[in-house]
């Protein structure tokens, strides 16, 4: 009933572990797998090792999380390692694997996708970490121009479905989404963090996170979120994955209405635990057996 078939591939369901969150490790991945995942998305990576921000980078605040976790990853030829102990396993329990790549020009992602390409179902292109600084993350992602380039660099060294990751930091997401589509990409991701915001210490006087500012996700978020996927949808005829705040079953049918073809989960582990995956499928197919309806009879209908 959740089978989800997304270009020539079949995912098992529709609710995946996003990028960033449990993805640090092959044996993290593998744990989000054990626990219903469709599919899982690894930390960014980029073609060097990285060690990310001093602490704290995560803060919680009123309807979420904000964080400068600050791109920490092993370099691409490590991680394909991680990758490759947990490749047998993911196979056998049918889970995809979505390798997120990230760098600060055409030739950093293409040297990044040449590498985890041989290790992944999916390339996720990570265009829009808000705090990222140092060329990477947004600054691609609100410039059409850039996100084109990358796309087209990508794209020319890929075998595999590319899917870029937007920002909501942008006056116009349609102009956004018809840049990466028009230079090739497959699908689209939305969203990644909202802001950047900051949160201060009123005993120091002193921002909480290492980094100062940090991008906000949870539930919060979710309403900017589902409208992006709305707007993306309505603009473009790739599949579009929702994330942002998806936390029930609830959540993620409402970006189904959208026009979402799949979700991802990511500061919902915090809240639901690891088996929030296992919990948001049985929610959804008991909407769907209550209602009488198949998924492809609700994704979209928000647009009409
Ligand atoms: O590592 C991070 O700080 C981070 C990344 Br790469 C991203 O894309 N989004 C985010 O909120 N944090």
């Amino acid at each position: 009933m959740l089978k989800t078939k997304l270009w020539d591939i079949e995912f098992k369901n529709p609710v995946f572990l996003a990028a960033g969150v449990m993805g640090e490790t092959g044996s993290a991945l593998k744990r989000m797998a054990k626990n219903g995942a469709g599919a899982v998305c690894t930390k960014s990576v980029g073609i060097e090792k990285k060690p990310g921000h001093n602490n704290p980078t995560m803060v919680e605040v009123e309807g979420g999380f904000l964080n400068a976790m600050g791109l920490p990853n092993p370099g691409a030829d490590e991680y394909a390692g991680e990758i490759e102990r947990i490749k047998d396993e993911m196979k056998r329990m049918n889970v995809k694997i979505i390798g997120s790549i990230y760098g600060k020009n055409d030739s950093e992602f293409q040297k990044a996708a040449e590498i985890i390409g041989n290790y992944v179902d999916v390339l996720e292109l990570n265009i829009s970490c808000p705090h990222a600084g140092g060329g990477y993350g947004s600054s691609i992602g609100q410039d059409p121009y850039l996100c084109k380039n990358v796309v087209s660099a990508v794209k020319d060294v890929s075998d595999i479905p590319v899917i870029a990751k937007l920002t909501p930091n942008v006056t116009d997401i349609k102009e956004i989404a018809n840049a990466v589509v028009n230079a090739g990409a497959d699908g689209i991701v939305a969203i990644n963090t909202l802001g950047p915001g900051m949160v201060i210490d009123i005993e120091s006087g002193v921002p909480i996170l290492g980094n100062r500012v940090g991008g906000m996700s949870g539930k919060a978020v979710k309403p900017i979120a589902v409208k992006n996927v709305y707007d993306i949808c309505s603009a473009v005829d790739v599949p579009v994955i929702g994330v942002g705040g998806i936390t029930t079953g609830a959540d993620a049918i409402e970006f189904m209405m959208a026009g979402a073809s799949a979700v991802q989960v990511g500061t919902g582990v915090y809240y639901r635990g690891y088996d929030i995956f296992q919990k948001i499928n049985n929610e959804i197919e008991e909407y769907l057996l209550k209602k009488d309806l198949k998924m492809s009879d609700i994704i979209g209908i928000a647009q009409k």
